[in-house]
C-alpha cells in the first residue's frame, strides 16, 4: 500500500534498524553452520581411512597403529593365545534330597572367583563363577529352613561381586548386603518361605556382564513333604555367552560388551561349555526308571523353549512352582532368571538330547544328553526299516 505523506510531519532521518535478538544471533549460527560444514568435509578422508582399516580378525600393524592408535585398538578383538594345558571346568555340585522332617539352620558358604577354562574346542574364556562352575553349585533346602548365605569375593576376583536369590525375601535378594570386593565377605540369613526351584545370580552392576561371565546357580526350596522320590535328578542350566572376535575365531576371546547389548550370543550353552554334558559326559539312566531334571536359565538374555528330543514330560512344574505340575507337555519355556522341574519315566533305550527348541542354539551349543540304556520294547518303538541316515535328524 502506498502511504500518503501530505499531512505527515517531516520523518526524522530514519535510525539505523534495531536488530532483534534472533537477528543477532542468526550471524553466529549461519558462522557455525559453515565451520561445522567444513570440519564434516576435513572429516570425510579420515572416515574413509577409518573403513579401511584392517577386518576385526586381523591385528592391526605397528606401523598402522602410529597413524591412528585409538582406531586401531578399538577395532582390533580383545583374542588372546590359548592358555596351556587348558581345561574344562568341573561338574557343577548337584544337592541330594531333603530326607528331614523338621526346619533346619543351614549354611552355605560360597566363593566368587576366576576361571579361566575351555568353553569350546579351540575357545577359552575367563569365567566368573560361584565356586569355580558354571552354574554355582546346586543348594537345596527344605521350607521353613533358616538359610545363612557366606559370600567370600577371591583376593584376585578382580572385581566386587554379591548374590541374589530368587528365594530370599529381602532387598536385593540378598544383592544389597553382599556387594563385596575382593578379599572380603559378606553374609546374611534368610528363611526359606515359599517352596520352589529358583535361581540365584550375581548383581553388581552391569548385572548382565556377571551373568554372562557365568555368575549364576540354583536354589531349591522343597516343601515340607519333600519331593516324590525319583531314580536320578539332573542339574542343568542354559546360559548365553558373547565373546569378541567372529564366530569360528580360536584363542582365549575376552566378553564383548556390545554383543551383549544386542542380545547376539556367540555360544548358549548348557552348564557353561559346549559338550559339557553331551558323549562320554552324558547323563544316564535305565530303562524303566524316573528322571528328574532340575532346569535353570541363567540368561541373561534369553529365554529358553525347554525339550528332550523322543521324550514327553510326564510332569512339568511351570516356572519352578511345585504344586499343580502339568501332565504330558512336549517343550515347556523357562524365561531368563526363572527356572522349571521336569519328570519323566525312560522307556525304550536310545540317546535323547535336551535342546533350547529355538534350534539355532543348539548350533551354538545348547545341547546335552541323557543315554538310556536296557532292553527295547517293540510295542512302544519298534524300527520297521531304517532310513540310510543313521542316526541324523531332529
Ligand atoms: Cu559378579
Amino acid at each position: 500500500m502506498p502511504v500518503t505523506l501530505d499531512r505527515a510531519p517531516a520523518a526524522p532521518p530514519p535510525l539505523p534498524p534495531r536488530r532483534t535478538l534472533r537477528q543477532r544471533y542468526a550471524q553466529h549460527i549461519w558462522i557455525g553452520a559453515i565451520s561445522l560444514g567444513v570440519l564434516v568435509v576435513a572429516l570425510i578422508p579420515i572416515s574413509l581411512g577409518l573403513l579401511n582399516r584392517p577386518p576385526a580378525s586381523v591385528t592391526p600393524t605397528p606401523t598402522a597403529m602410529a597413524g591412528m592408535p585409538s582406531a586401531s585398538v578399538a577395532f582390533a578383538p580383545d583374542i588372546k593365545p590359548l592358555p596351556d594345558n587348558l581345561t574344562s571346568m568341573p561338574a557343577p555340585q548337584t544337592a541330594p534330597p531333603i530326607d528331614r522332617t523338621e526346619p533346619a539352620y543351614v549354611k552355605f558358604n560360597l566363593e566368587t572367583r576366576k576361571v579361566t577354562a575351555r568353553m569350546a574346542d579351540g575357545v577359552a574364556y575367563e569365567y566368573w563363577t560361584f565356586n569355580g562352575t558354571v552354574p554355582g553349585p546346586m543348594l537345596r533346602v527344605r521350607e521353613g529352613d533358616t538359610v545363612e548365605i557366606d559370600l567370600s569375593n577371591s583376593a584376585d576376583a578382580g572385581f566386587m561381586h554379591s548374590i541374589d536369590l530368587h528365594a530370599v525375601i529381602g532387598p536385593g535378594g540378598g544383592a544389597s548386603v553382599t556387594q563385596v570386593a575382593p578379599g572380603q565377605d559378606g553374609s546374611f540369613t534368610f528363611k526359606a518361605l515359599h517352596p520352589g526351584v529358583y535361581i540365584y545370580h550375581c548383581a553388581t552392576p552391569v548385572v548382565a556382564q556377571h551373568i554372562a561371565s557365568g555368575m549364576y546357580g540354583m536354589i531349591v526350596v522343597e516343601p515340607k513333604a519333600g519331593l516324590p522320590k525319583v531314580d536320578h535328578e539332573f542339574y542343568l542350566m542354559q546360559g548365553d555367552f558373547y565373546l569378541q572376535g567372529q564366530r569360528g575365531d580360536q584363542g582365549l576371546r575376552a566378553f564383548d560388551m556390545n554383543k551383549m547389548l544386542d542380545e547376539r550370543p556367540d555360544y548358549v550353552l548348557f552348564n557353561g561349555s559346549v559338550g559339557a554334558n553331551t558323549g562320554a559326559n552324558a547323563f544316564v539312566a535305565n530303562v524303566g526308571e524316573t528322571v528328574r531334571i532340575f532346569f535353570g536359565v541363567g540368561g541373561p538374555n534369553l529365554s529358553s523353549s525347554f525339550h528332550v528330543i523322543g521324550e514327553i514330560f510326564d510332569r512339568v512344574y511351570p516356572e519352578g512352582a511345585l504344586a499343580n505340575p502339568a501332565t504330558n507337555v512336549q517343550t515347556t519355556a523357562v524365561p531368563a532368571g526363572g527356572a522349571t522341574m521336569v519328570e519323566f519315566r525312560t522307556e525304550v533305550p536310545g540317546t535323547y538330547s535336551i535342546v533350547d527348541h529355538s534350534l539355532g542354539r543348539m548350533e551354538k551349543g545348547a545341547a546335552a544328553q541323557i543315554v538310556v540304556k536296557g532292553e527295547p520294547d517293540p510295542e512302544i518303538f519298534k524300527v520297521i526299516q531304517a532310513g540310510p541316515g543313521g542316526s541324523g535328524g531332529h
